[in-house]
């Protein structure tokens, strides 16, 4: 689920494969899902908006994306996952924000971890 602060995966594991995941947007603003794989969202690349830098990951690290979904909506698509973590996360970046609402919504807290066995 993607609020406006938050990704909150549930569950928060899944078994290895195709994994469905589904993006649902409670919150009030555009956002998005991104994929990679990871334990560590700090060491993740970001730029100087605090966007994540998605081509400076290292090769294969991305997985994939859901590319936008609007508020209350849902988007949904199937991912390859090998056993292993995965950091999702929200890489909207909005220059235009006006307080409170975040520029970088990654910078934000729209991130978490999602465990695959
Ligand atoms: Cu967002």
């Amino acid at each position: 689920m993607l609020t406006d602060g938050e990704v909150s995966p549930d569950p928060t594991s899944a078994d290895a494969g195709s994994v469905e995941i589904v993006a649902k947007n409670v919150g009030g603003l555009l956002h998005n899902l991104v994929i990679v794989r990871g334990d560590d969202p700090a060491a993740l690349p970001v730029d100087e908006d605090g966007a994540v830098i998605e081509a400076a990951l290292p090769e294969g690290e991305l997985i994939g994306r859901i590319a936008a979904v609007d508020t209350g909506t849902e988007e949904s698509a199937l991912f390859d996952l090998d056993a292993g973590s995965y950091i999702l996360f929200c890489n909207i970046v909005d220059p235009t924000a006006i307080p409170p609402n975040p520029v970088s919504h990654f910078e934000a807290g729209m991130v978490t971890t999602l465990t695959v066995t």
